[in-house]
């Protein structure tokens, strides 16, 4: 079949849109017409070449929502007319980290995914008789991909695409990265750092388990009001604060946070969130990716008197079981996405919302197929 595709040829160019070739899914894999998908920085972390494992050509995009059109022999999950949301991690549930139930990373079809292709070692998209790659198992800027079906979570048929094809990275990866990371606790003191599209989810996600304090953190004011839109009770602005930012943020919390995140992908940042948290129990939580090459350091002495350093990715969450809850949350009113969806925006003018996302206008752009 054919299908409208935003196609990234190669990086630091704009995405080119044109109609592809996309062979059937075959065993074990499903073809999902995409309904709505979101522009992430991941996305444009690989446009813009800073990905050194990125392909091209390929049809980015990992953050979708749509209906399942096809299945290949043996699915039994999913049936056509299902809607599901795609997933950059997986969940077969057989696999030694699945079986371990200690973490979200399904290694079944890690190796092909990360190579742009499906699990049997081909892609399913092809222009002019050449082989255009997938990208995270996901390549949501089509309007029709193929996926695992380990690779798609079934969600509810009321929930707007438009909206919650955000759940299949933004929303799940701040609400996961408090609910089944850190595991925050009702009264516990928190501090986000970087109140982007990762960092109001971190907010509106301690705001539901009850947190006491949540502290938002960014060198940018316009962020004091998003911040307070979705539970966040107190904004610091780093470059106004006289003297350390970590002094002030450990004083404004008595003692320490019991809870940080970092959702700049700074790694100086990275370091002030752990270090602003509380001695004996405080638990940091790394979300932010930090470009290539860089490091983490802090005095080890931080560590022996007992706070933890972690990190998380998708929020920890187990895609096809976690994310059908996420989305009755929202259906439920527990947590908001709306006012996050800054931008609605048609196939052709994806490129606009790569740049909105570089000059910090949006919180999430969407395209609506
Ligand atoms: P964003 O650019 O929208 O937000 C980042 C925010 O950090 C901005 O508001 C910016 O002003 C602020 N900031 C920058 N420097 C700062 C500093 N020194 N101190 C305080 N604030 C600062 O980005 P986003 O979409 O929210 O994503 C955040 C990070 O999360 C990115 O690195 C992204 O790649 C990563 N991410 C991780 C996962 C995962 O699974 N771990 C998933 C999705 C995204
Ligand atoms: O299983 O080894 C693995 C890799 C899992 C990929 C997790 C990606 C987390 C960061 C995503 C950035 C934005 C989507
Ligand atoms: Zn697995």
């Amino acid at each position: 079949m054919k299908t409208r595709a935003a196609v990234a040829f190669e990086a630091k160019k704009p995405l080119e849109i044109i109609e592809l070739d996309l062979e059937s899914p075959k065993a074990g894999e499903v073809l999902v017409e995409i309904k709505a998908t979101g522009i992430c920085h991941a996305d444009a972390y690989t446009l813009d070449g800073f990905d050194s494992e990125g392909i091209f050509p390929s049809v980015l995009g990992h953050e979708g929502a749509g209906i399942v059109r096809e299945i290949g022999a043996g699915v039994t999950s999913v049936k056509p007319g299902d809607h599901v949301i795609p997933l950059y991690t997986p969940e077969c549930r057989q696999c030694k980290s699945c079986l371990s139930q200690k973490t979200n990373l399904c290694t079944a079809i890690r190796a092909t995914q990360g190579k742009g292709v499906m699990p049997d070692g081909t892609s399913r998209f092809s222009y002019k008789g050449k082989t255009v790659f997938h990208y995270m198992g996901c390549s949501t800027f089509s309007n029709f991909t193929v996926l695992p079906e380990i690779a798609v979570a079934k969600i509810r048929e009321d929930a707007p695409f438009d909206k919650s094809c955000y759940i299949g990275c933004g929303v799940t990866t701040g609400v996961g990265a408090v609910v089944n990371t850190a595991k925050v606790t009702p009264g516990a003191n928190v501090v986000v750092f970087g109140l982007g599209g990762i960092g109001l989810n971190v907010i509106q996600g301690a705001k539901m388990v009850g947190a006491d304090k949540i502290i938002g953190v960014d060198i940018n004011d316009s962020k004091d009001a998003w911040g307070r839109e979705f539970g966040m009770t107190h904004f610091v602005n780093p470059t106004k604060v006289q003297g350390d930012i970590v002094q002030h943020l450990v004083g404004l919390t008595d003692g320490g946070a019991d809870y940080t995140f970092d959702c700049t992908g700074n790694t100086k940042v990275m370091r002030q969130a752990l270090e602003a948290c509380h001695r004996g129990w405080g638990v940091s939580v790394v979300i932010g990716v930090a470009e290539s090459g860089k490091e983490i350091t802090t005095r080890p002495f931080q560590l022996v008197t007992g706070r933890v350093w972690k990190g998380t990715a998708f929020g920890g969450a187990r895609g096809r079981t976690d994310v059908p809850k996420i989305v009755d949350w929202y259906m439920d009113g527990k947590i908001q996405i709306d006012p996050m969806i800054t931008h609605l925006l048609k196939l052709d003018e994806i490129n606009k919302g790569f740049d909105l996302m570089h000059e910090g206008k949006s919180i999430r752009s969407v395209v609506v197929f």
